[in-house]
C-alpha cells in the first residue's frame, strides 16, 4: 500500500475540498440511486468527521453519502487510475459513474481500487461515497455491547465501550492517482548497521508476475549508492550499503531518499537507516539506550473531528517539541500518512497502535468476527507503516479488559474471559512478529488485568491511573503503588517498562492550595510524582503522559462537556500547569544517550 506520489511517470490528484453530502438515516440511497448524483445535498468537508460540521449530525452515525465530480486529466490516458481514501470511518463503498467499485471496513486505514475501466475522459466523473459508522458489537473498537461493562463507558452516550468521541467520515483525503500499466505495487525497506556502514534492503514487487529490469538508488548527504534490480515473478531484491551512513534518530532524523525504478515506472520514498532492538532492560536505537518520553495523543480537534488537520498537526509537533518530547503511541487507533512522514522528519519514535482498544472477551458470540477485523486491520497498519523509520514498536491492543478487573470473579469461580484474552491477544502478538520481526511488539495494559495478558510481548506497556480512579487525591498513597508495581513488573518480566498513560482530568484555569483533584496543581504534582519514580528505576524505558491534549469524549458523568480533560494541553491547545513540569523533565532536550 504505497503512499501516492508525482513525479514525472506517476500522477496524483487530491479531492480535498469541498463535497456534497446526506444523511441518509432510512438506508434508502442505493435503491433511490444515489450513486447517481444526490438530491439533497449539503456542503461539507473533506477531509473532516461530519459531528461536528452540523448541529444536527454530531450524534448521527448511520450511513451518509458524499458526492464530488471531477475532470481527469488527459495526460493520464494509458495509465492504470485508481481511487484511493486515506480513511473512512468505519464502512465505505465507492462508485464512480454510477458504477460500485469496491467497499472497504474499518476506520483507521488507506484503501485503494482500480478505477481504470470506468473512467470518462471527455467529461466529468462523478464520485460518491457512502460511509457508514453504525456502533456495534462485532467492530473493531467495539460499542452497544451487551456485556456487564458493554453499558458503555460508565454508562456512556453513545454507547462505546471506549472514551473517545466516535467520529464518522471521511477522514483523510480523497485522491485520484494514475500509474504505468506495470507498476511497483509495493516496496519493503529493512535497514541495519554494519560498522560504520548502513545496510538497506530493498524488496520491491511489481503488480503483475514478470520479468523486468529496474534499479534501487539511495541518495543523501551528497552520496548516492546504486544496485540492480532483476524481478522473477515480478519480485526483486538487493541489499545497499551505504558508507559511512547518517543514521536516523530522534536527535538526528536524517532521512536518504530511495528511488525504484522498474521498467516504466518509478517511485521514491524517504528512508532512515537506524536499528531498533530491546535488551535486558532497555530500548536500544541503533544500538544505544533511548527513553520513549511524551504522551499518548487522539487526533482530534474542533469542528475537523478526527478530520486531517495539517496546521494543528504542525502545531502539535511544535508543541510536543516544546515540552521536551520524542515519542508518543497512536492512541487507539493509526494516525495519518501525513502524520507518519511528518514523524521520520522530525524524528518523533512512535508507538503505533491498531483500533484494537477495550477489548472485552465476555461473550463468545462475536470473538471470531472481532479477531478476524483485528488481525485485518493488524495487517493493513503494517503494511501501510513498515518502512516509517519513526514507527519503533507496534501495539497490537490498548487495555484488553478481563471480566473484572480484580482478577476473580464474586463468587470466586475463574473468570473464563481471562483464558479466552489470553489466546486472542497472544495470537494478535504472534501475528505483528511474524509480519515484521524487525520491532518489538507490545500492548498497553490496564490497572488490574492479568500480567500473564503481557507475556508474549518484548517490552511492558502500562497504563497506571494510580491517584486518579484509585487513591484519588492520595498521592503518596498513589506512588507508593507505583513505586512497588514497577518493581513487581520488572521482576516478573525482565523487559523494558513503559507507562503509556498516567494523568489526572484537569479544568484548565481550576486553581487549589492545597492541590485537590481537578486543579492544574494536582495534574502537575501527579505527574512531577511519577516522573521522579520512574526516574529512579533503570529498566524503565519511557514516560508518556494521558493525554497531550483535551479530546472529545462520550457524554458520561465522568467527562466534564463530553471531553476528557486529561489533556497537558487544553483542546485549544493552550498549556495548563503540567507542560511546564514536562518541561522541566524533559525540557533538556532528546534522550539518546
Ligand atoms: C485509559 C484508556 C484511555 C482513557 C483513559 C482515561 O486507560 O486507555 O482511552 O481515555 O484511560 O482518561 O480514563
Amino acid at each position: 500500500m504505497l503512499y501516492p506520489i508525482q513525479n514525472d511517470v506517476r500522477n496524483r490528484l487530491d479531492l480535498s475540498g469541498i463535497w456534497d453530502f446526506q444523511p441518509d438515516p432510512e438506508e434508502v440511497g442505493a435503491q433511490s440511486g444515489w450513486f447517481n448524483g444526490l438530491t439533497q445535498a449539503r456542503p461539507i468537508a473533506v477531509p473532516g468527521s461530519w459531528n461536528e460540521q452540523y448541529e444536527d449530525l454530531f450524534n448521527y452515525f448511520g450511513l451518509s453519502w458524499y458526492a464530488r465530480r471531477t475532470y481527469i486529466p488527459a495526460g493520464w490516458r494509458g495509465q492504470r487510475v485508481f481511487i484511493r481514501v486515506g480513511s473512512a470511518c468505519y464502512r465505505a463503498t465507492v462508485y464512480i459513474n454510477g458504477v460500485e467499485v469496491g467497499s472497504h471496513e474499518g476506520g483507521h486505514l488507506p484503501f485503494a481500487f482500480d478505477i481504470t475501466d470506468v473512467v470518462r475522459w471527455d467529461a466529468e466523473n462523478l464520485i460518491v461515497i457512502s460511509v457508514e459508522n453504525h456502533l456495534q458489537p462485532t467492530r473493531v473498537p467495539s460499542a452497544n455491547l451487551s456485556s456487564p461493562l458493554g453499558g458503555g463507558m460508565l454508562a456512556s452516550y453513545p454507547r462505546t465501550s471506549y472514551d473517545f468521541f466516535p467520529f464518522a467520515g471521511l477522514h483523510r483525503p480523497v485522491v485520484l492517482f494514475s500509474v504505468p500499466p506495470t507498476h511497483i505495487e509495493d516496496v519493503t525497506v529493512v535497514t541495519g548497521i554494519s560498522g560504520a556502514d548502513g545496510m538497506v534492503k530493498v524488496t520491491a514487487r511489481l503488480n503483475q508476475a514478470l520479468a523486468a529490469s529496474g534499479s534501487a538508488v539511495l541518495t543523501g548527504g551528497g552520496r548516492s549508492v546504486r544496485a540492480e534490480l532483476s524481478f522473477a515473478e515480478g519480485v526483486a531484491e538487493a541489499t545497499l550499503t551505504v558508507p559511512e551512513a547518517r543514521l536516523w534518530s530522534d536527535k538526528d532524523p536524517f532521512l536518504y531518499d530511495l528511488t525504484v525504478t522498474a521498467g516504466d515506472d518509478r517511485y521514491t520514498l524517504q528512508v532512515g537507516i537506524r536499528t531498533i532492538e530491546v535488551q535486558g532492560g532497555k530500548i536500544l536505537l541503533n544500538g544505544r539506550p533511548v527513553q520513549l518520553n511524551g504522551y499518548g495523543r487522539h487526533e482530534d480537534f474542533f469542528a475537523s473531528g478526527k478530520g486531517l488537520n495539517l496546521p494543528v498537526l504542525v502545531k502539535d509537533y511544535q508543541l510536543m517539541r516544546w515540552t521536551g518530547a520524542n515519542a508518543y503511541r497512536t492512541a487507539h487507533y493509526p494516525y495519518s500518512e501525513e502524520e507518519m512522514q511528518l514523524a521520520d522528519r522530525e524524528g518523533f519514535l512512535i508507538i503505533d497502535e491498531t483500533p484494537a482498544t477495550n477489548l472485552q472477551f465476555e461473550s463468545e458470540e462475536h470473538a471470531a468476527e472481532r479477531l478476524r477485523v483485528c488481525l485485518q486491520q493488524l495487517d493493513e497498519l503494517i503494511a501501510r507503516d513498515k518502512n516509517h523509520p519513526s514507527v519503533v514498536m507496534w501495539s497490537v491492543a490498548n487495555e484488553p479488559l478481563p471480566r473484572d478487573l480484580r482478577r476473580a470473579t464474586p463468587s470466586g469461580e475463574v473468570d473464563p474471559t481471562i483464558e479466552r484474552g489470553r489466546a486472542f491477544l497472544e495470537t494478535l502478538v504472534r501475528r505483528a512478529r511474524q509480519l515484521d520481526p524487525t520491532r518489538p511488539v507490545t500492548l498497553a495494559g490496564v490497572m488490574g488485568a492479568p500480567n500473564d495478558w503481557m507475556r508474549e510481548c518484548d517490552v511492558i506497556c502500562v497504563n497506571r491511573y494510580w491517584g486518579w480512579y484509585v487513591f484519588g487525591g492520595e498521592l503518596e498513597k498513589a506512588l507508593e503503588h507505583l513505586d512497588r508495581e514497577l518493581d513487581d513488573l520488572w521482576a516478573t518480566f525482565n523487559r523494558p517498562v513503559i507507562v503509556t498513560e498516567f494523568g489526572a482530568d484537569t479544568v484548565a484555569g481550576m486553581h487549589g492550595h492545597p492541590a485537590l483533584m481537578w486543579s492544574e496543581e494536582y495534574q502537575a504534582a501527579l505527574i512531577r510524582g511519577y516522573l521522579e519514580v520512574a526516574a529512579r528505576k533503570e529498566y524503565v524505558a519511557g514516560m508518556q503522559v494521558w493525554n497531550f491534549a483535551d479530546f472529545a469524549a462520550v457524554q458520561s458523568p465522568m467527562r466534564v462537556g463530553g471531553t476528557n480533560l486529561k489533556g497537558v494541553f487544553t483542546r485549544a491547545r493552550q498549556p495548563k500547569m503540567a507542560a511546564h513540569v514536562l518541561r522541566e523533565f524533559w525540557g533538556a532536550g532528546r534522550t539518546t544517550s
